[in-house]
């Protein structure tokens, strides 16, 4: 229990070296070892009740929706027809639940490989995991990987909500992943991944992306502001099969209305483009203007 003392938790991880966030606990309310990962929950002061996994914050009851949503909406709204989509990874039920709201979506697929997780989320996670309850899902238990191999050319978005490269999620940040991924997508699909930060990882992020442009025809990257990520950041990478897809430009647009029945609370046609506006050091390093100080 290194990451809990004296009240506090402490999310320390070589991933974000010589930074990490505090939050105070009121109560742990579960800490088991799954056959994958250490699974810990608590009733936290400040931020609602929050989901561990391998002493990494996955999602916070206080702030969950600025990625759900996010991760969810964005490749949604950037298809034409979204009916059949696949969640990889999403055990705590936030994407579901945005992905299930969507009125084209007609069938969602969550293939997800830590039963416990989806388990934890439904008895101590409940504005995340009310999705599960939807008509719209088949639940699957397994490894993406795996799975997508037998399910080839099916899917109009895919989206890859996992935890970061260390531990289970490990082969969900491989090349070979990304292939896979554009053979389970049918023609003009689109995939959206979480992915990394620019205060952190923006080399990492021009790496996967110039993959990517090998694969897809149009790759872009977005991204979200949410309190308990480390720097208080995360990007997601949206590739398409579509060379017509325009991620900043979003294809239906979010009225009112929409925004009330689907009780969005962070998305909105607005921020949709602005995620792609990024601050001038990240763009430029992306873009390759970088004058080279930055490259490795
Ligand atoms: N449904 C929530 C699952 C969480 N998926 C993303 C978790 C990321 C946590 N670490 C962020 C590190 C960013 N570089």
């Amino acid at each position: 229990m290194d990451c809990l003392r004296e009240g506090w938790f402490s999310e320390l991880s070589t991933l974000w070296p010589g930074q990490c966030l505090s939050l105070k606990v009121k109560e742990v309310l579960y800490h088991e070892k799954s056959q994958y990962q250490d699974v810990l929950v608590f009733k936290s002061e400040n931020y609602g009740n929050v989901l561990i996994l391998d002493g990494v914050i996955q999602c916070t009851e206080r702030d969950e929706f600025s990625y759900h949503e996010m991760i969810s909406h964005l490749p949604l709204n950037s298809h034409p027809n979204p009916q059949k989509v696949l969640v990889v990874g999403g055990g705590d039920g936030g994407v579901i639940r945005e992905v299930v709201k969507h009125p084209q979506v007609e069938s969602v697929t969550q293939c997800e490989i830590d039963e416990k997780v989806i388990e934890v989320s439904k008895k101590y996670l409940r504005t995340m995991s009310s999705g599960f309850e939807s008509p719209k899902l088949t639940q699957h238990i397994g490894d993406g990987f795996a799975f997508m191999k037998q399910h080839l050319n099916e899917f109009d978005v895919i989206i890859t909500d996992s935890s970061d490269q260390i531990g289970p999620a490990a082969e969900l940040f491989e090349d070979s992943y990304y292939v896979l991924l554009t053979k389970a997508l049918k023609p003009g699909g689109i995939i959206c991944t979480q992915e990394e930060c620019v205060w952190l990882n923006l080399e990492e992020v021009k790496t996967l992306h110039k993959f990517c442009k090998t694969l897809f025809p149009v790759v872009d990257y977005g991204y979200c502001t949410i309190p308990s990520y480390p720097s208080g950041q995360i990007g997601f990478t949206l590739c398409s099969l579509n060379p017509d897809t325009n991620f900043r430009k979003p294809i239906r647009s979010c009225t009112n209305e929409v925004k009330k029945t689907l009780n969005l609370k962070y998305y909105n046609s607005d921020i949709h483009k602005a995620a792609f506006v990024l601050p001038e050091f990240a763009r430029k390093f992306l873009e390759n203007e970088d004058d080279g100080e930055n490259e490795k």
